[in-house]
């Protein structure tokens, strides 16, 4: 059954890959394979929402098949890399069967990131083609795209949804269907995206086996059924929105996927009240904007069954706010591209709903909580959490000394999440090792970010923390030190400057600094290196005391 992985995926060892069969959690299908069968079940059954256009599974299986053979046309071949970065809109779910179909490993961009994310993407992994919608946000997509292409050798298509210029228009690829060579279960169907830590964004090789077991599971945790109708309000790419149990799990399940591109309540609403929808997921602060509009909501939620929220910790006192402003259950969620998702469970009492994190999907994740030695620590203190299982990664694509470190010699992956665990094996998020912003589940890796403030010929050194934020759980701050005294320099010039000096850089927006603090010299823990935690703290305190400013 097994062959030769995509080169630089780490595989797993052959005895967990014989276990994992052997229980069931690798049952040997594939995406195409499992569309496929909802479409000869229930043809006619709507399986896709996007504005005006209601796609049945025959037709959203047609279109994949369709798209697939235009693909083929094209010259996209097997395990050719295609960087996918599109909005919320029916054409992301064709694509992805597509070109899972045609066993082309499609690397899931954010619709925030810009040249400078892009270009890597396409560079590190050699990718030939490059999909995008024209335009979103006000921002015009192909405009980027001939940036990358200027950039990237290895790029041969750009693949436009909508209005494609001198492109190849997405609708064009529609071709007869043909007769395709699938891919082996165990491949590698996509590289999803590491939040990240280090300079470099690091890519996640997901097989059809692994990936669909965590589906399974969590679209049975979560009680999807045909009767299913989720809202897809966080970007589809995400591994939240696309599988816990998200879009993925959905269409699993044999149910309805709504689109939507934009995530705030006078669109959301609406559509729940209209389509009936019975289930979402939300990041923290998309989820206190829903639980303030509800107060004063005229729209019939009364569909809406499930709130999912994860990517950053939810706050109990909202938490408990859910079922009465919304009438809904929740569902706490935490989990990684990388692999192991947690939830609370729908009869967990409303302690452990509203107070943790959930507990992992399968009795095969293993946990491990320890200390800086890799010692396991007392049950129920914090600790480093490790993790190791059947959806779990062995090794980021392509990144062999980062392999080294981010996962132990066993194989458990450091989550760099600091964790503590309740009898009853719930997880608490206390907090994080990794060097990382989590701006209300969008991720900042300090290191990428300093790196690019550093080559601003005005700065001597510089460290992003995050800093406490009553809407996004953390904002980023930057503390500069500059080559010139502070005293002699413009701070509110400077600031400026270094704001303009990242736009420049073509990076995704969210990643720019929310705040930056000028200083002459940096805390140093015992060792010399920067002290990041005395930073946060500094800055901890001159948010909670703004007067003292
Ligand atoms: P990513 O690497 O982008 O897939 O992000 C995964 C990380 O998001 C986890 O390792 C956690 O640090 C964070 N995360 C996800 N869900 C939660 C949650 N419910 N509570 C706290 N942190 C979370
Ligand atoms: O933050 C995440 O990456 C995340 C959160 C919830 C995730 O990957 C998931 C669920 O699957």
């Amino acid at each position: 059954m097994s062959r030769t992985l995509l080169a630089g995926c780490v595989a797993w060892p052959a005895e967990f890959e014989e276990r994992y069969r052997a229980i069931g959690y690798w049952s040997g299908e594939t995406f195409g394979e499992m569309l496929h069968q909802r479409a000869q079940h229930s043809p006619t059954k709507l399986a896709v929402i996007c504005g005006s256009r209601r796609w049945t599974y025959g037709e959203l299986d047609q279109r994949a098949d369709r798209f697939a053979a235009g693909l083929l046309k094209l010259g996209i071949r097997a395990r050719d890399r295609v960087v996918l970065q599109l909005p919320n809109i029916a054409e992301f779910l064709v694509a992805c069967f597509a070109l899972f179909r045609i066993a082309a490993v499609p690397v899931f961009a954010l619709v925030p990131h810009r040249r400078t994310e892009i270009t890597y993407f396409c560079r590190f992994t050699g990718a030939t083609a490059y999909l995008i919608a024209d335009h979103d946000g006000g921002f015009d997509f192909r405009q980027l795209a001939r940036q990358v292409c200027a950039d990237v050798d290895t790029l041969q298509h750009v693949i436009v949804a909508g209005d494609a210029q001198e492109f190849v228009a997405f609708d064009s690829l529609y071709a007869e269907p043909c007769r395709i060579e699938g891919p082996a279960s165990s491949d590698i169907a996509f590289l999803q995206l590491s939040g990240g830590s280090t300079g470099i964004p690091k890519l996640i090789p997901r097989t059809h086996d692994d990936y669909l077991y965590s589906v399974r599971a969590s679209v049975q945790i979560c009680g999807l059924g045909p009767d299913s109708i989720y809202l897809c309000v966080l970007p589809a790419a995400h591994n939240f929105a696309l599988s816990s149990p998200g879009s993925i799990g959905t269409l699993y399940a044999g149910g309805r996927v709504v689109m939507t591109r934009l995530p705030s309540p006078d669109t959301t609403f609406p559509l729940i009240a209209t389509e009936r929808v019975t289930i979402t997921s939300l990041v923290p602060p998309l989820a206190l904007i829903w639980l303030d509009a509800a107060r004063c909501c005229e729209q019939d939620l009364s569909s809406l069954q499930v709130l999912q929220v994860g990517g950053a910790r939810f706050a109990e006192e909202a938490a408990r706010r859910v079922g009465r402003l919304l009438g809904c259950t929740l569902q706490q969620v935490f989990g990684m591209a990388e692999g192991l998702v947690n939830y609370t469970r729908f009869d967990d009492p409303a302690q452990l709903i509203c107070g943790t994190q959930g507990r992992p999907i399968s009795p095969d994740d293993e946990i491990r909580i320890v200390d800086d030695e890799d010692r396991n620590v007392p049950p129920g203190q914090p600790g480093h959490l490790l993790t190791r299982g059947p959806y779990t990664i062995r090794g980021y694509y392509r990144a062999e000394a980062h392999n080294a470190v981010a996962f132990t010699s066993d194989g458990f992956y450091r989550t760099g999440d600091i964790v503590r665990m309740l009898p009853s094996g719930h997880l608490i998020v206390e907090g994080r090792s990794k060097d990382q912003i989590n701006r209300g589940g969008e991720k900042v890796a300090a290191e990428e970010i300093e790196n690019h403030l550093i080559a601003h010929p005005a700065i001597h050194d510089v460290a992003l923390v995050a800093m406490p934020d009553a809407d996004f759980g953390e904002r980023s701050c930057a503390f500069v030190i500059v080559r010139q005294r502070p005293g002699v320099v413009d701070a509110g010039a400077l600031a400026a400057e270094l704001l303009q000096f990242l736009r420049e850089r073509n990076i995704a927006r969210f990643k720019l600094p929310d705040r930056i603090e000028f200083t002459d010299s940096f805390p140093k823990t015992g060792v010399g290196k920067v002290d990041k935690r005395a930073l946060r703290e500094q800055i901890a305190r001159l948010v909670s005391a703004p007067h003292q400013l």
